[in-house]
């Protein structure tokens, strides 16, 4: 009798696997430390809540961020920046845990970029209906660090374009547990999240939240 290679797999592999030159998805790398991060966010917006900014344009963005870490991204009519204090409490960001930062170090090592150090961390929030713009990360000194991201929650679609906002997109899914690390060639390609379904997630229920590590300064 022959045994189907298939019923030796994973479900999902935890192959890293590229998803264009520069981009790694390492598929649940986050999986063992999930409630730890929950946990962790839970307490960090506690103190720098959730909230929906301004763009520079006057629209509200239907994504609710907070920061941890050294300096957080931020943006209003004057523009996108990164400050060292939560606009909202005049007090510095709360501090990145110990965690986090090993989290982002390790899933950047495992695609190839050693030494990473990130001194911030966005904190997105998805309830259904919102969604992120195609858009590029440039808010950042150097463009030679990656960014690290970590899904966590409901299931997302996630759009990879090229450096043109116009050129084709392709979609990746990205679920609870992946990591996603975006370096060297894909660092400036356009992406965005389309509009979150509705569902319900384990530990999060109706929410999605994307962490993404970053050098900012
Ligand atoms: C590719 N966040 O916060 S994470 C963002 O799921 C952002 O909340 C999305 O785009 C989210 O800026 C996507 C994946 C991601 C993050 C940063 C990138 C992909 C990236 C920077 C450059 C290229
Ligand atoms: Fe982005």
């Amino acid at each position: 009798m022959q045994t189907l290679a298939l019923f030796d797999e994973p479900e999902v592999s935890r192959e890293p696997k590229q998803i264009v030159d520069g981009a790694m998805l390492l598929p649940g790398f986050a999986l063992g430390l999930d409630r730890e991060l929950i946990t962790a966010v839970e307490r960090i917006i506690t103190a720098a809540p959730f909230r929906h900014l301004q763009t520079p344009g006057g629209q509200t963005m239907s994504v609710a961020m907070s920061n941890c870490g050294a300096y957080g991204w931020v943006s209003d009519r004057r523009g996108y920046r990164y400050e060292a204090c939560d606009p909202l409490s005049g007090q510095p960001w709360p501090e990145m845990p110990a965690s986090f930062a090993t989290l982002a170090g390790a899933a950047a090592a495992a695609a190839g970029f050693d030494d990473f150090a990130p001194d911030a961390c966005l904190i997105n929030r998805y309830l259904p209906g919102a969604k992120m713009s195609l858009h590029q990360d440039r808010d950042e000194r150097d463009f030679a660090e990656p960014i690290v991201s970590v899904s966590l929650g409901l299931p997302a679609v996630f759009q990879f374009g090229g450096l043109s906002r116009k050129d084709v997109v392709q979609c990746v899914p990205l679920m609870h547990g992946d990591v996603v690390v975006w370096g060297g060639a894909a660092r400036l390609r356009f992406h965005g999240v389309l509009t979150l379904k509705a569902g319900q997630h384990a530990l999060l229920g109706e929410r999605r939240i994307n962490l993404t590590f970053r050098r900012a300064r």
